[in-house]
């Protein structure tokens, strides 16, 4: 791409290609769920304890200590439980809402890296989980994957806090599939694992057939989430970017929107306050 290549923070030039998208894909990552006071995975907040957070979502952290990761996602599920989605989750929603009443040959999909849910907590109903959820477990036996929104998920597992010592928890004690009694898992995508075949191939038509890509709050360097972008580029597709700071991504974008994408977002979507207080 080259360098003369203009970025431009202009909403009204950005609205009216918007008002004539028909698919839009909204990217997100975990930028998306910071002002709901939920921590990103790199940068300053990046950190479970003393462990970077990245060094915990791997297969090998849980073959080699899984007292320890369940405690880093049963900590995560005590705490999203405990929060909200905020404007920018709303936003999606509530354009995807006024799509399907008022213009049904527009859409809008969410395709996020979250395991959060808070997309589907504020309505939205076309979201396509990258990486899974946190309120799933997969069985490491036999597979079987269930929705547990349980908390405590096993009296073990109750009440993590931050600042205490790592428990030391007996495998027996960690949770277990009901049917085979095999050790159960977070059903979340760590590094080096595959992404659900079928997901990745419904995210990757999608990108084949947008006419607007919004990347909201993703560093863009965790694939094969970040190829996304180049790949939509190629097509000439505009790309608008929201994020506090640039990130790979950006030398493809053809809008970028610095701050908060709480407040950046629904400006951008023109998703004014009334809609947002009547959503609730
Ligand atoms: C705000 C804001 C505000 C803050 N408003 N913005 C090609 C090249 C190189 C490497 C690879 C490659 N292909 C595959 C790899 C390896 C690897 C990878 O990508 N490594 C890179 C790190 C180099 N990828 C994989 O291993 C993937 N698997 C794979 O490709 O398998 C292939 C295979 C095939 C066949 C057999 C075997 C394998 C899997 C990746 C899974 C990632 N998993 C995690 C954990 C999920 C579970 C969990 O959450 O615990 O997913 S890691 C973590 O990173 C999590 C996130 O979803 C993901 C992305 O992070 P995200 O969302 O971008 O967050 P942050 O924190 O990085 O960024 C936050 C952003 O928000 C920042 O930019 C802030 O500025 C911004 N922000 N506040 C707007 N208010
Ligand atoms: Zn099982």
């Amino acid at each position: 791409m080259s360098n003369t290549r203009k970025v431009s923070s202009d909403m009204n030039a950005f609205q009216d290609l918007f008002n004539r998208a028909n698919k839009i894909v909204a990217l997100t990552g975990a930028g998306i769920s910071a002002e709901s006071g939920i921590p990103t995975f790199r940068g300053a907040g990046g950190f479970w304890r003393t462990y970077k957070c990245q060094e915990l979502a791997t297969p090998e952290s849980f073959a080699k200590n899984p007292g320890l990761v369940w405690q880093f996602y049963a900590y995560r599920r005590q705490l999203v439980s405990s929060k909200e989605p905020n404007l920018a989750h709303k936003s999606l929603s509530i354009l995807e809402q006024n799509f399907l009443r008022d213009s049904p040959q527009r859409q809008v999909i969410v395709v996020t890296q979250n395991i959060d849910e808070l997309h589907r907590r504020a309505g939205m109903k076309r979201v396509l989980e990258l990486h899974g959820s946190l309120f799933k477990t997969r069985c490491t036996q036999c597979n079987a994957v269930k929705t547990n929104y349980s908390i405590p998920i096993v009296p073990a597992l109750a009440k993590i806090e931050l600042d205490e010592p790592d428990r030391h928890i007996d495998p027996k004690d960690l949770p277990r599939c009901e049917k085979c009694t095999g050790l159960l898992r977070p059903h979340v995508v760590w590094f080096g694992e595959p992404l659900d075949p079928f997901v990745l191939k419904q995210a990757e038509g999608l990108m084949g057939i947008t006419d607007l890509l919004l990347i909201i709050g993703t560093s863009s360097v965790v694939y094969p989430a970040a190829a996304f972008v180049p790949q939509v580029a190629k097509r000439g597709v505009v790309i608008s970017e929201f994020n506090i700071e640039p990130t790979p991504s950006s030398e493809y974008a053809r809008f970028f929107f610095k701050g908060s994408c709480a407040q950046k977002l629904p400006k951008a979507l023109q998703i004014g306050e009334t809609m947002i207080s009547h959503w609730g």
